[in-house]
This record gives C-alpha cells, structure tokens and sequence, in this order.
C-alpha cells in the first residue's frame, strides 16, 4: 500500500468517530485532506465542524460542509487530526503544516483526540521531526537564542524567499536535532518562553485514540 492509500485507510476508519448529529473539530494536512473528503460522504450526519486553518475551512465548505467559529460552540465531542510523529503513549508533535495554534487551540475545547496517521509516524522518541514552535515575529530572532541554548538549531521556516506567515500572522521556527524524552515537562518549558505564541508538543493534553495505517491494517491505539 502507498503512504496515501494508508492515510485514506485511517480517514475512512476515523469516520466512526464521527458523533450523529453534532459539530466536530477537524484538523489540517493530507491526512486531515483525506477525512474531510470521508466526511463530505456523510454530511447529512453532522451539524458541521470546526476548522483549525483557513485551508481545513476552505476544504469543508468545498464539500458543503457548514463551518462554525469556536466562538460560537460550546464544546465539541471529538477533534480528529494528523500528526507529524506520535508515541505509545499518545504525545505528539504537530505543526509540519504551520497550522499548530489553531490545532492546539481547536483540540483543547474537544472532549476526545483521535489521531489518524500513516505507521511511519509513530516512533519512541519525539525530536527526529523538527519540532514547530509559532513566535510573535518581532521575538523571532530572542526566542530562537532561547531555544538553540536547549541544544538544537532554531531555524526560521522559510516560503517563497521570505519567512513563512501563518494564519495568525505569525512565524515559525523549526527546532532542529532536539531529543524530547519528556514532551511534557519540554511543553511547558518551550510555552513559558516570552514571545512563544505554541509549541507543537501536544503531550500535556496528546492523543485520546490514533489509528495507524499499516500494511495490515488499521491499528488502533488508545
Ligand atoms: C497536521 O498535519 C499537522 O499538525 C501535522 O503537521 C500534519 C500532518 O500532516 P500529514 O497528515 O500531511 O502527514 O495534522
């Protein structure tokens, strides 16, 4: 099977998660891509969603999908997303996709995580993935000194020649060569860093379900 056909695996699994009737959180990158297009299936079964990027929302409604603001729910059942690598144990890292504020943001209000991705993202140790940290931009250049003196490269995500700008108007520094042997203690730390808009370590609050696509299937994880 291709690393597609095994995303497409787990959306179509994630579709069991979906609650009748209800507004669910979705998040962003292909493997997201792939379940809002399960999701476009069964719209009639869901009041709509809540989208954590401007591309997730652009997709839903591309399907028909009703796009609520957070502002306006309450609470939502279920959040379901990828991850760029997650443990045994549920923590993960986040934020390939420049969209990690509005994820964590998005995932903190939902009752259950499940998080759908391909086998090769599941590892023992977070840091082979460069770990997304969003900055305030004019901190940009303070906060990565901080973060290189934990002992990795800080280095500023790049688009098109210029700095990458994300939806909140901010930018990204990819943490280079750090090993995270306790994602949620490094949470904190990386939080509590002056001009730290997030850090893509969702360890504090990690996955609640991840279904894995493997070549025998879909393992599920809880
Ligand atoms: C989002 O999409 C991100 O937090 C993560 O960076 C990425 C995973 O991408 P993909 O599903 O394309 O592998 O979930």
């Amino acid at each position: 099977m291709t690393q597609d056909e095994l995303k497409q695996a787990v959306a179509r699994a994630a579709i069991e998660y979906v609650p009748q009737g209800e507004i669910i959180g979705v998040g962003t990158g292909s493997t997201a891509n792939f379940f809002i297009d399960e999701l476009g299936k069964i719209k009639d079964r869901i009041k709509g969603a809540v989208a954590s990027s401007e591309a997730t929302a652009q997709r839903l409604k591309s399907h028909g999908i009703p796009v609520f603001d957070l502002n306006d729910v309450e609470r939502l059942s279920v959040y379901i997303d990828g991850a760029d690598e997650i443990t045994p144990h549920g923590a993960m890292i986040k934020g390939g996709g420049a969209a990690l504020t509005r994820e964590k943001i998005v995932a903190s209000v939902a009752d259950r995580f499940v998080c759908i991705a391909d086998g090769s993202k599941l590892v023992g140790v977070l840091g082979a993935f460069p770990l997304p940290v969003e900055v305030i931009p004019m901190a940009q250049a303070a906060v990565a000194r901080k973060l290189a003196a934990l002992g990795c490269e800080a280095r500023l995500r790049m688009k098109d020649g210029q700095p990458l700008i994300t939806d909140n108007g901010c930018q990204i520094l990819d943490l280079i060569g750090l090993k995270i042997d306790r994602p949620a203690e490094m949470e904190a730390l990386i939080n509590n860093m002056v001009g730290v808009v997030t850090v893509g370590l969702f360890a504090q609050r990690g996955a609640d379900v991840a279904l894995l696509g493997m070549a025998e299937g879909v393992k599920k994880m809880t």
